[in-house]
């Protein structure tokens, strides 16, 4: 890559000439105008909404570009340490409404377009969602971009420009159907950076040679050479001019692949083969969510993905022209979950093959740059690879995780003499038949610290899966930082009338950037038109739902019930199968009253929400079950409004948006321990929802932060889960009599052909009910009861949501990239610039 500078005496020219970015309404009409009538080639007797969503993302976007240039040559000239996010998902969701509400400029662009003759809320509602992640850990990770930038830290995110983001799900006669999701028609959130590409290499052999000084060293020659490409997403800070950047890598053929031979002599369909095997790699997202399949070709993206990202690090750092040494005060890495862990790899084979630095200086740069986050405990999610697939893809990776394995095994044994077991137990290559790596003690051994996401789950990675290292490291390399959630996204963005009426009583959007200024609501606890306000701003985002219900499933709900919501991935573990038994349960209950006693009960919305993995069978049989509750239930003319069952399709980051603000509970119910924190459940609670859930995850600090009093804890503890499932498997198991009744109304064929089923109840009643579906039962249905009784009291639950919101100060993902910065990455922010509008104060 050669990097041109224009010499000194041009510059003025430059300076001059330099692009301005808009702030009026008349100059944003402009530069709409401008797109459509050239970058669109299209005029105002052509521009539709699709049109005009596009041009007001490219108006945005060269505003942001500005900005990101000036935020990097900041960031060069200083020389600051930055911090590089490395991680395999970024679920961004959409990108116009962010950027016009970071940059206050949403009054502007909604005048402006108005003017133009296009409703602002139409035209966000044209863009696709940036979808490239499953879950919780991809949206964490875009939470994350949010704050770094703006807290004006030097950061960037590295991952993959996947082709087809997460599936578009469609729900056909109650079952998922999955369609390609084909995001990237036209982006205009994206920057191609055709001149930022890297050489990836694959296969091939290792030889061993001696320098010009004699001194041996390894020479990697490859089998299969991958080209990546840079994309470069601006990722603004709110209420600065901090922009930073998301490069995402793309797979092409590299220029010297591409058979030009076989396509001179006819054989096109094989040269055009070659190129779309190398574009292969960055086709798809794999769209499992908490497990890993061990497919090769998730490894060549991994490797891909971190081989390209490292390059482009260690190349910005060789422009400081510092010494090795101090690379991890340039640069630190952060690796999200296991995933990137091959950058431990390749980091200390470019410092020892191709720098030629020693063994011990290398590891030292490298153990001293990388931080490593564990989000799960799930047997199933620990990544392991077969020595094998290693061994042909990556030869040299694997000598290197040898050697790594081989040091580290001595060290432990120095320390531990005899102590056999140990060593086979935290040995990186696991010796079962076949051999794998297990790369998250890998990450372990490669990192300085090693952190879980919330407080239980960090106790828990130290008592379990890491137990032996901390003996081993002593206890002080493992952290905790509880998750969190940006509150530009998920409350102003979200829920505008709700950000707007706290802002009229803490005088202001500050809190926007310190939210723990949320507890000054509890002075206005008493304030009745306010009390009034906050319960008509929830209706109307119930009926917001309710419409959006009808439209898309044809089924009226009453925004006057209680909306109870459960909208996340579809795992056993995270137990949507206990909420669906639940709600028969209470179908049961009502169409055994008499007409007079149903009058008295709490109508209610049971809504659900998610994805199941394409190959998740059991996943896939829940979805199904609560399609079919639903088909029977909301057409019961007994029941009516007294309950609803609504599956909403495609769940997804827009739709969280408008679903969220609009619940009034939210379920949170995994089996206690194998959440390893959530962070939806922060969402709800901040958008005035109460929380239905077990003592797991971040809902244990939530409760702590709320009080007890304004959250719904039910069900078994995480220290006891081990003993309840010996108990099943070994003892006597018996099943709650009102889940056998659950069930056999399933069986009797009241909701669709009982077989179909079958595989749900057995597995809790003949197969150890692992996720303990049975011993949480009867406490999970009186705690809804009890929630029932609280709704009827509307001043009590209004004072709760708004107590509860007052209190969520701490899951301000601000607090939580501060803790990283500090205890992890040492890095400091940098203050760009401050030609930029205050925000207006209310
Ligand atoms: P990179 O770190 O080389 O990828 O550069 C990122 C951005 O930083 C570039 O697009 C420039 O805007 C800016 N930049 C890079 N090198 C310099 C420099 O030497 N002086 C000022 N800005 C630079
Ligand atoms: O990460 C989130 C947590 O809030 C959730 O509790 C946790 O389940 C989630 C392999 C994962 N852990 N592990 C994954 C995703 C994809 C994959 O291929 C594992 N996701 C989580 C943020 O900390």
């Amino acid at each position: 890559i050669v990097q041109a500078s224009i010499p000194e005496p041009q510059r003025e020219a430059w300076a001059r000439n330099h692009h301005k970015a808009f702030q009026t309404k008349e100059d944003f009409e402009k530069e709409v105008v401008r797109h459509v009538e050239t970058t669109l080639a299209r005029s105002m007797f052509n521009c539709d909404e699709s049109a005009a969503y596009s041009a007001t993302g490219l108006a945005f976007r060269d505003r942001l570009v500005t900005r990101w240039n000036q935020t990097q040559q900041r960031q060069t000239f200083i020389d600051s340490k930055r911090v590089y996010y490395l991680s395999l998902e970024f679920l961004m969701g959409r990108a116009l409404d962010n950027a016009m509400l970071n940059a206050n400029l949403k009054d502007v662009a909604k005048a402006g377009l108005d003017d133009l003759g296009f409703r602002i809320e139409d035209i966000i509602e044209q863009e696709n969602d940036a979808a490239l992640g499953n879950g919780g850990l991809g949206r964490l990770a875009a939470c994350f971009l949010d704050s770094l930038a703006t807290l004006n830290y030097p950061a960037w995110g590295y991952g993959l420009r996947y082709r087809y983001g997460i599936f578009k799900q469609e729900i056909i006669d109650g079952y998922q159907v999955e369609v390609p999701d084909y995001w990237l028609d036209f982006n205009p959130w994206e920057f191609p950076r055709h001149d930022v590409t890297v050489d990836i290499q694959f296969f091939g052999h290792v030889h061993k040679m001696t320098d010009k000084n004699g001194k041996p060293f390894c020479h990697w020659e490859a089998g299969e050479t991958v080209q990546a490409v840079a994309y470069d997403m601006p990722i603004p800070g709110y209420d600065t001019p901090s922009t930073n950047n998301l490069r995402l890598w793309s797979s092409k053929a590299a220029s010297g692949e591409f058979d030009f031979q076989k396509f001179n002599s006819g054989d096109y369909e094989s040269s055009v083969g070659d190129q779309q095997r190398a574009e292969t790699i960055s086709a798809v997202l794999y769209p499992n969510d908490n497990l890993e399949r061990g497919k090769e070709l998730r490894l060549k993206q991994q490797y891909f993905w971190v081989a390209a990202s490292l390059y482009d690090i260690v190349r910005r750092f060789k422009k400081s022209k510092r010494t090795w040494k101090e690379f991890p005060d340039l640069v630190a890495i952060q690796l999200n979950d296991t995933h990137p862990t091959l950058a431990i790899v390749e980091l200390q084979r470019i410092l020892v093959d191709l720098e030629r630095l020693s063994w011990d200086e290398a590891w030292d740069i490298v153990t001293s740059t990388f931080g490593y986050t564990n989000h799960t405990v799930l047997p199933e999610a620990l990544e392991k690879w077969p020595v094998t697939l290693m061994q042909n893809l990556l030869p040299r990776h694997l000598q290197i995780i040898y050697d790594i394995n081989l040091f580290f095994l001595q060290a432990v044994e120095k320390r531990f003499p005899q102590d056999r077991d140990l060593l086979s137990r935290v040995s990186i290559i696991e010796e079962s038949q076949p051999k794998m790596v297990r790369m998250a003690f890998l990450a372990v051994v490669g990192s300085h610290k090693v952190n879980g996401v919330a407080e239980l789950h960090s106790d828990l990675i130290k008592t379990t899966i890491f137990k032996d290292f901390v003996e081993i490291y002593g206890p002080d390399k493992f952290t905790n930082v509880t998750n969190a959630i940006t509150p530009r996204r998920w409350l102003h963005q979200a829920n505008p009338r709700l950000s707007d009426l706290i802002a009229s009583k803490l005088g202001g959007y500050d809190f926007l950037k310190d939210l723990t200024q949320l507890s000054q609501l509890e002075l206005s606890l008493n304030d009745k038109a306010f009390r009034k306000e906050w319960a008509e701003i929830k209706y109307a985002n119930k009926v917001r739902l309710a419409k959006y219900i009808k439209a898309t499933t044809d089924v009226s709900v009453n925004p006057t019930a209680l909306f109870d919501v459960q909208v996340k991935r579809i795992h056993e573990y995270k137990r949507q199968q206990l909420n669906i038994f639940g709600v028969i349960h209470r179908y049961l209950t009502l169409k055994a009253m008499s007409p007079e006693e149903r009058k008295k009960q709490q109508p209610r919305v049971s809504i659900f929400g998610g994805k199941a993995a394409p190959g998740y069978w059991m996943a896939k049989h829940i979805i199904h079950l609560v399609n079919n509750v639903g088909s029977v239930v909301n057409k019961d003319e007994d029941i009516g409004d007294l309950l609803k069952v609504i599956f909403l399709e495609d769940y997804n980051v827009s739709k969280a948006e408008m679903i969220i603000p609009a619940s009034d509970l939210s379920e949170h119910i995994s089996t206690a321990g194998t959440e390893a924190s959530g962070t939806s459940n922060m969402k709800f609670v901040l958008n005035g929802g109460l929380i239905i859930g077990t003592c797991d995850g971040a809902n244990i600090e939530i409760t702590r932060e709320i009080g007890e009093n304004n959250i719904f804890l039910f069900g078994n503890l995480a220290e006891d889960v081990e003993d309840l499932r010996h108990a099943h498997t070994y003892g006597s198991h018996t099943l709650d009599p009102e889940l056998l009744a659950v069930f056999s109304e399933i069986q009797k064929g009241t909701f669709g052909a009982p077989h179909d089923f079958e595989a749900l109840i057995s597995a809790v009643r003949d197969h150890g009910d692992y996720y303990l579906v049975s011993d949480d039962f009867h406490s999970y249905i009186e705690t809804q009861a009890l929630v029932d009784e609280s709704y009827r009291n509307q001043e009590d639950w209004v004072t709760k949501t708004i107590t509860s919101v007052a209190r969520m100060g701490f899951f301000s993902s601000d607090r939580c990239i501060n803790e990283y910065a500090e205890e992890i990455w040492n890095i400091e922010p940098l203050q760009v610039g401050s030609e930029f509008p205050r925000l207006k104060k209310q």
